[in-house]
């Protein structure tokens, strides 16, 4: 009965539609051919799609228009009206791999592709939602394949191996796009770990000469002692920043905030510089655009980007069950950590700059407990992340590290504990994409100065029923089947119904 109430909704929505039908089409067909010579020098993002820092401040807008204003930001090909690429590279500048000053292929003002100005849009490296079928199902805010890897600041790259010793030299960095869902919930229990680092920090100033140990979730990140003057010894800090600022976002762990992250992403990959960046009214890659993405345009695509769908996990059977008990036993959990917990349910925003006390100066907060991420609520009044991280940086030995000459031989090494929730769809795997298979993604943990040797080991040592069982279980973590639905144009939904 229920089901044949259903079918007959969808059917009703169908027949609306298919009687609209010729009204689009009709209203398309009679554009004016004024109307068309108008948008040649039109931005592709329609001015009146953006949203204004005050509508979202003053809940003028419901969170699904926002989140549709965000998805028109993360989606819309942007060209050279709405402030695509940097402008001409100034060649007295010293610096040319920073955005705002990057030369391009053949001067061709568009792309350059090794330093970003690599995309359009966003989605185009964000784009499949599930690789474990053939073909792959494509989906807003998914992750890359190898094709779509971004390389970061390269100025060499030996593809002739002119010392023939089997390696093209890159000293860049080669990075294979992660998926953004449940990045909302990820993100709280970073800022709720930062303000606990925070105030262990202030007890050590108020302590000094005190060994004061530094947890959070019941996650160990060291030690901190203060001296008289309030000077902090660092020495024995673990897996975070001297700052004590969590930081989940980058496969490196750099940002604290998906809303730091856009900003970089915007302008590195697209050649679009927020407000927040370079200022108001202010042109500073003088490409003759200012304000290509404002406070509003910020907050619509991060606010899009953390209310996107969360993973989920499929399946409950024996065999998933004896994989993930042996996943805790050979001690993948220490550092994959199934469940994490937080104390509220609100995620909150703020401008970008100062991480330290993440709950000041907020403009904006969404209940991540709804829809769209329906993260299951705790009886702390939080929610449940189920991320299999500790959100922690590790050292993962001589193998994995990268060859980037702009940063020290310890940060090339370490990573973030990278979160296996949906990693059954998420082919291939690593920071860089050079697993093919999960079978491989694990055993490259065992190499050469790697924290994780000894559990990578404890894995090929398994025997081949219990590796199947594992990684059984690694394949009931999934995407979210249908993510951002609620903003994606109706045709496109119908299809996927
Ligand atoms: C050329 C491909 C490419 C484009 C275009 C691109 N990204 Fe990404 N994205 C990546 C890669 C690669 C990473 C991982 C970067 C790292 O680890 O430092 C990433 C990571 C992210 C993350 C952090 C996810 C996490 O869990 O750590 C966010 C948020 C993000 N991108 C948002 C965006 C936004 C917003 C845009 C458009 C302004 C964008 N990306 C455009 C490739 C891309
Ligand atoms: C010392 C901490 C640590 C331990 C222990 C550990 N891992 Fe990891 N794992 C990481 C880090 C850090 C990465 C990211 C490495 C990279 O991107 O190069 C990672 C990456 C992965 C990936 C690839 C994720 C992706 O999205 O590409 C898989 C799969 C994985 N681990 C599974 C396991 C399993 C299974 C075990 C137990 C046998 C395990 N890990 C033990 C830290 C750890
Ligand atoms: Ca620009
Ligand atoms: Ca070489
Ligand atoms: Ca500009």
């Amino acid at each position: 009965m229920n089901k044949f109430r259903i079918k007959s909704k969808i059917l009703c929505i169908n027949l609306i539609f298919l009687a609209i039908l010729p009204l689009i089409v009709n209203a398309q067909i009679t554009t004016k051919t004024t109307e068309i010579i108008s948008l040649i020098s039109q931005p592709r993002l329609n001015p009146e799609d953006r949203i204004s820092q005050a509508d979202i401040e003053k809940h003028h807008l419901s969170l699904k228009e926002i989140r549709k204003a965000g998805m028109l930001v993360f989606s819309t090909p942007f060209n050279k009206h709405d402030g695509f690429g940097d402008g001409t590279p100034d060649i007295t500048i010293f610096d040319n791999r920073s955005p705002g000053n990057r030369p391009t292929l053949q001067g061709n003002n568009t792309f350059l592709r090794v330093n970003g100005l690599d995309a359009q849009t966003c989605l185009e490296c964000h784009t499949i939602l599930s690789n474990a079928t053939v073909p792959a199902r494509l989906g807003v805010g998914g992750v890359g394949g190898a094709s779509q890897n971004a390389m970061f600041q390269a100025n060499n790259i030996d593809v002739t191996d002119t010392n023939n010793d089997g390696i093209a030299d890159f000293n860049g960095r080669f990075i294979n796009p992660p998926f953004l869902f449940g990045s909302g919930g990820v993100e709280l229990v970073g800022l709720e770990m930062t303000v606990d680092l925070q105030s262990l920090k202030q007890q050590a100033i108020d302590n000094p000469n005190t060994t004061v140990l530094l947890t959070s979730k019941g996650i160990d990140f060291g030690s901190i002692v203060a001296d008289s003057n309030g000077n902090i010894d660092t020495g024995n800090i673990k897996g975070v920043n001297d700052d004590l600022v969590i930081k989940p976002f980058g496969r490196k762990g750099e940002f604290a905030t998906v809303r730091e992250f856009d900003v970089g992403a915007a302008s590195f990959h697209l050649g679009m510089q927020a407000t927040e960046l370079v200022g108001e009214g202010v042109d500073e890659d003088q490409d003759g655009v200012v304000d290509e993405l404002t406070k509003g345009d910020l907050s619509a695509l991060s606010i899009f980007n953390t209310t996107m769908d969360r993973p989920v996990q499929s399946g409950d059977n024996d065999d998933d069950h004896d994989g993930f008990v042996l996943f805790n036993s050979i001690g993948c959990a220490d550092c994959h950590i199934p469940q994490l917990n937080t104390k509220t349910k609100f995620l909150p925003y703020k401008l970008i700059g100062e991480n330290q006390s993440p709950f000041n100066n907020t403009f904006y907060q969404t209940d991540l407990s709804k829809i769209p991420t329906k993260f299951e609520k705790n009886n702390q009044g939080g929610i449940e992340v189920n991320l299999f991280s500790d959100l922690k940086h590790h050292y993962m030995g001589e193998a994995l590290k990268e060859s980037f000459s702009l940063a020290t031989n310890k940060q090339n090494g370490e990573f973030i504990t990278a979160r296996l929730w949906g990693i059954a769809d998420t082919a291939p795997y690593l920071h860089d994409g050079r697993a093919l298979t999960l079978a491989d993604a694990i055993e490259l943990h065992d190499n050469p100065g790697s924290e994780a040797a000894i559990v990578g080991r404890n894995f090929k040592a398994l025997s081949d029923e219990e590796k199947l069982n594992l990684i059984k279980f690694l394949n009931t973590l999934r995407t979210p089947p249908r993510p951002n639905l609620d903003v994606l144009p109706r045709v496109e939904m119908m299809l996927h119904n």
